[in-house]
């Protein structure tokens, strides 16, 4: 009988950026949970004035400075250097803020290595939400952008989650740009745009630890209510 023939295929490495601003008290629990098939972790330090770049660098991630601020900023730094540094299969994103479980990140990644999608947003309306842990206006926000979404490009998102994972070559065609609160809308529109094969699991949501920086305060809820719906008018009206 012949010798089973060995065909080394190379697995595939997940690398996740977790952009943060002031979020020492968290970060350590967010690094905690994430599951050994992680290779690196990269956290993008948005001019933090507390110790969140020593305790990411502590608990063993990668830190990368984002001097301008913003979410976007941010998370934008953080793929600069992972494209300069040997990029990954998937690139996951997840909040500094331990509302995401990150131990639910093998769920995230999944549909993308098993069933070849590109795109999954672990959403947070399919899975399980500690009472208080998304926001009122936070929830009425995201209804009216799924629905404006669904109206103006036909598909239909549950939520616009912060916990999420994509094919590494598939996200380097969306070219995202937005320095701030339109990041999400521009990355869930865009996977429409160019044709995605896009999937949703369940994610749990908890309180955050520490204080909210965008939904938690009036200015941050207005602008990112006006950002987000902006940026998926203004994508739809692009060809
Ligand atoms: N890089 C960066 N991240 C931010 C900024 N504001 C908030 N974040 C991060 O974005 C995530 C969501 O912010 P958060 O304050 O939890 O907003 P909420 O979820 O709407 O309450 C957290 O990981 C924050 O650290 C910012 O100005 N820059
Ligand atoms: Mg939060």
């Amino acid at each position: 009988m012949a010798a089973p023939v060995d065909t080394p295929t190379e697995s595939p490495t997940i690398d996740v950026v977790i952009p943060a601003f002031n979020e020492e008290e968290s970060l350590p629990l967010v690094l905690r949970d994430m599951p050994n098939l992680v290779r690196r972790v990269v956290v993008a330090d948005n001019n933090s004035t507390d110790a969140t770049a020593d305790v990411a660098r502590e608990c063993g991630a990668e830190v990368v400075p984002a001097p301008r601020q913003g979410y976007g900023s941010a998370c934008l730094a953080a793929l600069a250097h992972v494209r300069a540094s040997g990029p990954p299969s998937v690139v996951v994103f997840v909040d500094a803020d331990y509302s995401d479980h990150p131990d639910e990140l093998p769920m995230v990644v999944e549909p993308i290595l098993e069933d070849d999608l590109d795109f999954v947003i672990g959403s947070r309306v399919l899975g399980e939400r500690e009472p208080g842990a998304l926001l009122p206006q936070a929830r009425f926000g995201n209804v009216l952008a799924c629905w404006m979404i669904r109206w103006l490009y036909g598909h239909r998102y549950t939520d616009l989650g912060p916990f999420r994972a994509a094919r590494w070559e598939a996200f380097e065609r969306l070219d995202m740009r937005d320095p701030n609160f339109g990041w999400t809308a521009e990355l869930q529109v865009k996977a429409l745009k160019r044709g995605f094969r896009i999937g949703e699991v369940p994610v749990s949501y908890r309180r955050r630890v520490g204080v909210s920086k965008i939904t938690g305060t009036v200015s941050g809820t207005v602008r990112a209510g006006y950002k987000i719906i902006s940026t998926i008018l203004r994508y739809s009206l692009e060809r």
